[in-house]
C-alpha cells in the first residue's frame, strides 16, 4: 500500500466510519480509522491462517494475564505499514505518536509474567508457529496509580470505556461453565460409573478474539479473551415475582463479576473465592474450545489429542486445566481413568515463574469442594494415586508424602497438581531452574527428573528495539544491515564496531537524543527539570521488597548526605528515575513509594545539591511508559536479593537499548553477564548460595552493620526520626523491618558493595568512548534474549511444534 493510497483510505474511512472530514477529525478519529485500515489488511490473513493451521499441532498458552499494552503501532510495524502510516499522518497534518497514544493500554496483567505472555504471542506469530493465547477479558485492568502527597492511590482502570477496536465478539462460540451444585454417581449396566451434575450455577463464557500479527509474514494468530455473562434469564418468573426478578439481576451481576477485574497481585497469592472462579472459568472455557476445535479439524479420537494439542500453563493459575481435561475426557467422552490420565499428562506443560513462598497457591479444600465438586473429586483421586505410587515405588520418600501430596493440611496445593499433571516443568532462567531442581522442588525432581527443563525468558526485539527506539534500530541497520530483524542473533555483528570511534559517537548521539526526549516528557508530566547530561539511572518494575527499590533509595540518601556535608563534592550528576506500582494491600511497598516521593521532593528542592541529584517517581508505570523510558536509560537497576528474581525481563529490554546493568547475580542477570563479560556489566553483592546459606544457617545480623557503618546508621536514623518528614511522616515500619526483622532482603549487607559498584559506574561514565563501547557490547549480545529464541526452544523442546 502506497502512502498516497493510505491517505485516500484514511480520508474515505473518516467520512464513512466517523462522519468527519480531515479538518474536523481529532487524534481519536484518526486512531480509529487507522485501526480499521489495519483490520482490513489483517482480516483476510487471519482467516487464511486459521484455515492453514487446521491440520497442524497447536499450542494454547493459558494465562490469567496478557499485558499487551497498546497495539496500533506494533500492529502497523508487524504488518509492514508503519512507515507509510507515519508519512500519511504527517501529510494529513497529524503527529503519529499523538494518534497512537489515543489507545488505552490493555493492562490485563501485573508485571513480568503477563508481559512475557504478550512477548511470546508476538514471537509465535512472527515465527509462524500455530500458537494462541487464552485469557480473561477483564473489564477493569490493573489499577491506575496516582501519587497524591507522595502516597499511592489506586483508581479503577476501565479500559473498555471506549470501543476496543481490536476485538471481535464471537457469541456463536460461547460455551457454558458450571459452578457448585452436586454430583450424582451411578453405575451403568456395563459396570462403568456415570457422573451427573445437578443444580449447578451456569455461566456463559463469551470469547473476544484479538488478532496477533506476525512480522511481515501474513500470519495472524489469536488471543482469545473470555468474558463472563449470564445465560438466558428464566422469563417464566419475571413478571410474577418481583423478588425473583431482583434476585436474577443480582445473580447476573455476580456472574459478570467473574471477568470483572484483574487481581492486582504480582508474585503473590490471594485466596479469594472470586479468584478461583476466574481460574476455573478460564480453563473450562479454553479446554472446551480446544476440544471443539480438535474435533472439528481432526476425524480421529481424542486419544490422539497430544499429537495435535499442547497446553502451556502460565504459572499455577490455570492448573485446574488438568482436572478439567480429565473431567471432560471421562464424564463426557467416556474414557477410563488411565487413558484420560495418559492423554492429559501428554498435553499439559507448566511454567514456574517464582519461588517466593507468598506466591504459592494453596486453596482451602472445602472451597474447591463447594465450588467445583466434580473437579475436587478428580483432584482427590489424582492425589490418592500419586501418593500410593510414592508409597509403593519410592519407599525412601514415604516420610515426605505430606510435603508432596496435592491435598495436604486441608489445602489443595496447585504447584504440586501442576507438576504431577504435566509432562514438562520449566523455570525461566538457568539459576531459577537450578533452584527449582535442587531446592524448591527437589523431591519432585527426584521423582520426575526428565520433566524439568529451563527456558530462559526473552522479549520481543520488534517492540523493544525496532518500535521503541527507531533511531537506534536505524543506526544498527546502517552498519550490519537489516537481517537482525529476522535473526536477532545477528546483532552480534555489532561487536566489530566496539572500537570504531565514529560509530561509538553515533551511538552516544542516539542515546543523548533519547535522553533529551525523555527530559521533555518528564518536564511535561512532573514539572521537574532534569540535566540531560546526567546519568539516567532507572529502576522500573513492580514494587517488591525483594526487588530492593529500598537499596536504591539508600544509595540516593547516601549521596545526598555526602553532598550536604560537602556541597562542592565533584560527582557526575545523576537522575534517578523510578516507576513502580505496589499491590494495594502491600503496606511496606507503599511505604517505599512514599519514601521515594519524599526523598524526591527534598533532594530536588535542596539548593545545596545544585541539581547534581534529581529523583523522579513517574506515576502509573505501565507498558507505554516503559517504552518511553527504556531507550533513554544509561543504567538499568536489577538489584534483587540473589535467588529471588526468577529471571527478570526488564534487564533484557534495557540492555537491548544499550543501558548497562547494575545488578546482582540473580535471574537472567547471570546469563547477561556470561555473554557480555564482567567488563561490560556492574555486578555486586551476595550471590544466591550465600543468601540461601544465610537463610538456612543464620549468621547475618543486620544490627551489626547499623552499629559499625556510620553511613547506614545515619540513613536509618533519619528514617526513624522523621528527618525526611515534614511533621508526622516517618518510616518506622521500614526501620523496624530492617533492624527488628533482621533485614530479610539483605539491604544493609549489600549496601557497601552497592555503593562501591556505583563509584565504578561513575568513573566509567567519564570515559564516553569506553562507555559507548560497553553499551554496544550489550546491544550486540541482546539478540540471545529475544523471545524468538525462547519460543524456538519451547517449540522444539517442549511443544514439538512445526512452523507453518
Ligand atoms: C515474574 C518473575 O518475578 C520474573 O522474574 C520473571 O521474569 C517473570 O515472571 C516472567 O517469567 N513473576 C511474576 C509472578 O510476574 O506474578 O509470579
Amino acid at each position: 500500500m502506497t502512502t498516497k493510497r493510505l491517505v485516500d483510505q484514511i480520508t474515505k474511512k473518516l467520512k464513512t466510519e466517523r462522519g468527519k472530514d480531515i479538518k474536523s477529525a481529532s487524534n481519536k478519529d484518526l486512531y480509529y480509522v487507522i485501526t480499521s485500515v489495519v483490520n482490513d489488511v489483517v482480516n483476510g490473513d487471519w482467516m487464511v491462517t486459521q484455515d492453514k493451521y487446521k491440520k497442524k499441532k497447536q499450542v494454547y498458552y493459558l494465562s490469567m494475564e496478557f499485558l499487551v499494552g497498546r497495539l496500533l503501532e506494533s500492529n502497523l510495524l508487524n504488518s509492514g505499514i508503519l512507515e507509510r502510516a507515519n508519512e500519511a499522518l504527517l501529510k494529513l497534518g497529524f503527529q503519529p505518536q499523538q494518534v497512537y497514544e489515543q489507545e488505552h493500554d490493555a493492562g490485563l496483567g501485573n508485571g513480568g509474567l503477563g508481559r512475557l505472555a504478550a512477548c511470546f504471542l508476538d514471537s509465535l506469530a512472527s515465527l509462524k508457529y500455530p500458537g494462541h493465547g487464552c485469557g480473561i477479558r477483564y473489564r477493569y485492568g490493573l489499577f491506575e496509580q496516582r501519587i497524591i502527597h507522595g502516597h499511592q492511590i489506586e483508581l479503577p482502570d476501565y479500559w473498555l470505556k471506549e470501543e476496543y477496536p481490536w476485538e471481535t465478539r464471537k457469541i456463536d462460540q460461547a460455551v457454558e461453565i458450571h459452578f457448585g451444585g452436586n454430583v450424582h454417581m451411578h453405575e451403568k449396566n456395563d459396570g462403568t460409573l456415570e457422573f451427573k451434575y445437578e443444580n449447578t450455577d451456569k455461566v456463559m463464557a463469551v470469547p473476544y478474539d484479538i488478532p496477533i500479527i506476525g512480522y511481515r509474514n501474513n500470519i495472524v494468530n489469536s488471543l482469545r479473551l473470555w468474558s463472563a455473562e449470564s445465560t438466558e434469564i428464566d422469563t417464566d418468573h419475571l413478571t410474577s415475582q418481583t423478588d425473583h426478578y431482583y434476585h436474577q439481576l443480582d445473580h447476573k451481576h455476580s456472574i459478570e463479576q467473574i471477568s470483572g477485574f484483574l487481581y492486582p497481585d504480582d508474585s503473590h497469592f490471594e485466596g479469594k473465592t472470586l479468584r478461583i472462579k476466574q481460574q476455573y472459568f478460564l480453563v473450562s472455557a479454553s479446554i472446551q474450545h480446544i476440544i471443539k476445535e480438535y474435533k472439528k479439524n481432526n476425524r480421529r479420537s481424542l486419544k490422539y489429542l497430544p499429537d495435535k494439542v499442547v497446553i502451556q500453563i502460565n504459572d499455577t493459575h490455570p492448573s485446574l486445566a488438568i482436572p478439567e481435561l480429565m473431567r471432560i475426557l471421562m464424564d463426557q467422552e467416556r474414557y477410563g481413568w488411565d487413558e484420560a490420565w495418559k492423554i492429559t499428562t501428554s498435553v499439559m506443560a507448566y511454567t514456574n515463574h517464582t519461588t517466593l513462598s507468598e506466591a504459592l497457591e494453596k486453596w482451602p479444600k472445602g472451597m474447591i469442594k463447594d465450588l467445583l465438586p466434580r473437579i475436587y473429586m478428580i483432584i482427590d483421586e489424582i492425589n490418592e494415586r500419586f501418593c500410593k505410587g510414592i508409597w509403593f515405588d519410592y519407599p525412601e520418600l514415604r516420610d515426605k508424602i505430606p510435603a508432596l501430596a496435592i491435598i495436604a493440611d486441608d489445602q489443595v496445593h496447585m504447584a504440586r497438581l501442576a507438576i504431577v499433571g504435566s509432562f514438562s516443568i520449566n523455570g525461566v532462567a538457568r539459576i531459577h531452574t537450578e533452584i527449582l531442581k535442587k531446592k524448591e522442588m527437589k523431591d519432585f525432581y527426584y521423582l520426575f527428573p526428565k520433566r524439568f527443563n529451563n527456558k530462559t525468558n526473552g522479549i520481543t526485539h520488534r517492540r523493544w528495539l525496532l518500535q521503541v527506539n527507531p533511531n537506534l534500530a536505524k543506526l544498527v541497520t546502517d552498519v550490519i544491515g537489516p537481517k537482525w530483524i529476522q535473526r536477532p542473533n545477528d546483532l552480534i555483528g555489532l561487536l566489530r564496531y566496539t572500537k570504531d570511534s565514529s560509530f561509538l559517537e553515533k551511538i552516544g548521539q542516539v542515546k543523548n537524543e533519547n535522553k533529551r526526549i525523555l527530559a521533555d516528557f518528564i518536564h511535561d508530566r512532573t514539572g521537574i527539570t532534569i540535566d540531560e547530561n546526567s546519568i539516567y539511572d532507572i529502576q522500573i518494575k513492580r514494587l517488591h521488597e525483594y526487588k530492593r527499590q529500598l537499596l536504591n533509595v539508600f544509595h540516593i540518601l547516601h549521596l545526598y548526605n555526602e553532598l550536604k556535608d560537602n556541597p562542592s563534592l565533584d560527582i557526575t550528576p545523576r537522575t534517578f528515575i523510578f516507576g513502580a506500582k505496589a499491590a494495594p494491600s502491600y503496606h511496606l511497598a507503599k511505604e517505599v513509594i512514599k519514601l521515594i516521593n519524599q526523598v524526591a521532593s527534598i533532594v530536588n528542592n535542596d539548593k545545596d545539591i545544585r541539581g547534581k541529584l534529581k529523583v523522579v517517581f513517574l506515576e502509573n508505570y505501565n507498558v507505554s511508559l516503559a517504552e518511553k523510558l527504556i531507550p533513554a536509560a544509561d543504567i538499568s537497576e536489577q538489584i534483587s536479593t540473589a535467588s529471588k528474581e526468577a529471571s527478570g525481563t526488564g534487564n533484557m529490554k534495557m540492555m537491548m537499548n544499550g543501558a548497562l546493568t547494575v545488578g546482582t547475580l540473580d535471574g537472567a542477570n547471570i546469563e547477561i553477564r556470561d555473554f557480555v563479560g564482567n567488563n561490560n556489566i556492574f555486578i555486586f553483592g551476595l550471590n544466591a548460595d550465600q543468601v540461601l546459606d544465610y537463610y538456612q544457617n543464620g549468621g547475618y545480623i543486620a544490627r551489626d552493620i547499623y552499629n559499625t557503618d556510620d553511613r547506614v546508621k545515619r540513613i536509618l536514623d533519619q528514617l526513624n526520626e522523621g528527618a525526611f518528614g515534614s511533621q508526622e511522616i516517618e518510616y518506622k515500619d521500614i526501620y523496624y523491618n530492617i533492624l527488628y526483622h533482621n533485614d530479610p532482603y539483605f539491604v544493609l549487607k549489600d549496601f557497601d558493595p552497592y555503593l562501591e559498584i556505583h563509584e565504578l559506574v561513575e568513573q566509567a561514565y567519564r570515559d564516553k568512548n569506553a562507555w559507548n563501547a560497553m553499551s554496544v557490547t550489550n546491544i550486540a549480545h541482546s539478540g540471545k534474549f529475544s523471545s524468538d529464541r525462547t519460543i524456538q526452544e519451547y517449540a522444539s523442546e517442549i511443544w514439538k511444534l512445526k512452523k507453518y
